[in-house]
């Protein structure tokens, strides 16, 4: 059998893309909305007032702060560790609570991005000078298995703002078994998980009329331009999301308005588009128990408690091993 022509890369962003482009239907992975400019967009989603799943979650948080503060604590002390802390806004609560209390604990934010890590810290330092803050810049596994290696005291595992959302669901099991497999009997899993509602709230919470979600889903687009040589027309493609009430699952595409041609140089590629062709970028996964438990089961997890505010929009739960 011959083999296929091999083909390399510069890099996993010029691999993935190569391959979402080739594909039928084509997609891009949303991981890779997230340079300086989507972070920044990002930020901006988390002000709209559409954008309804941080202020479910900070009202969880503030409601039930002690009550959450309480089940984390240890006689030995604890580390509360966060994966993909970003600005900290809602975890500055827990910490607080925790602070007035005189817990005797460590907060460690995991974060790829060493500047997230470097404005969290100084940040921390303003409002929360009491607390104990040690970053640690890494990816989430890796970090998370050195941090069980050489660290016996009780791990709080912190995952906030629903970003298991964007993973399928056996992109979700994997990732909670990840974390499962460095967690000993006597740690905790903290995690937000966005939940099914009506449906059209879940529509406008990601197709904005003010377009800032369009413009961080056609980041995807600017970053292929600048880092790829590539010469896509923003203007022909629009931003459309979709929500499957039976699945929960809500989709982003951008959609081709016209027949076009677009070149990738340093992919080597030139792309035709038909019109109305879509491209998928991203999923928001939405749950309700049975599905969270389910998620947990695969993994080995066992769901122990649930937060919710008074509508259940948003619930944030504790697994234990
Ligand atoms: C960061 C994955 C939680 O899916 O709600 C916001 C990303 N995409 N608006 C989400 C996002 C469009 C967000 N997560």
């Amino acid at each position: 059998m011959k083999n296929a022509p091999e083909i390399t890369f510069d890099s996993a962003f010029a691999e993935d893309t190569y391959k979402g482009l080739k594909s039928d239907p084509k997609f891009l992975l949303s991981k890779y909305i997230y340079d300086k400019n989507g972070d920044k967009l990002f930020q901006k989603i988390m002000d709209m007032p559409e954008y309804y799943l941080t202020s479910c979650e900070f009202d969880i948080l503030k409601l039930n702060a002690e009550n959450i503060a309480d089940s984390f604590s240890s006689e030995n002390g604890f580390d509360l560790i966060e994966l993909g802390a970003g600005d900290g806004k809602k975890t500055k609560i827990l910490l607080k609570d925790m602070v007035e209390k005189g817990y005797n604990f460590d907060y460690l934010p995991v974060d790829i991005s060493q500047n997230v890590l470097d404005e969290l810290e100084n940040s921390l330092k303003e409002e929360i000078p009491e607390a104990s803050v040690k970053v640690q810049q890494g990816t989430y596994f890796k970090t998370l298995e050195k941090l069980s290696e050489y660290n016996s005291r009780k791990k709080v595992i912190l995952v906030l703002g629903s970003n298991i959302g964007n993973l399928s669901h056996k992109d979700a099991v994997d990732f909670l078994n990840n974390i499962r497999n460095a967690m000993s009997p006597e740690d905790m899993l903290f995690m937000g998980f966005d939940q099914k509602k009506h449906p059209q709230k879940i529509l406008d919470a990601y197709n904005d009329p003010s377009g800032i979600t369009e413009d961080f889903n056609k980041n995807l687009l600017v970053r292929i331009n600048s880092e790829l040589d590539g010469d896509f027309n923003l203007n022909n493609f629009l931003h459309w999301e979709t929500y499957d009430p039976e699945t929960g699952t809500a989709k982003s595409f951008l959609v081709s308005k016209k027949v076009q041609e677009v070149n990738i140089k340093k992919l080597d590629l030139q792309i035709h588009f038909d019109a109305w062709e879509t491209i998928h970028t991203e999923i928001s996964q939405k749950y309700d128990d049975s599905v969270v438990k389910w998620l947990a089961d695969e993994a080995g997890l066992s769901v122990e408690k649930s937060f919710g505010d008074k509508e259940n929009c948003y619930k944030n739960y504790i697994f234990r091993r």
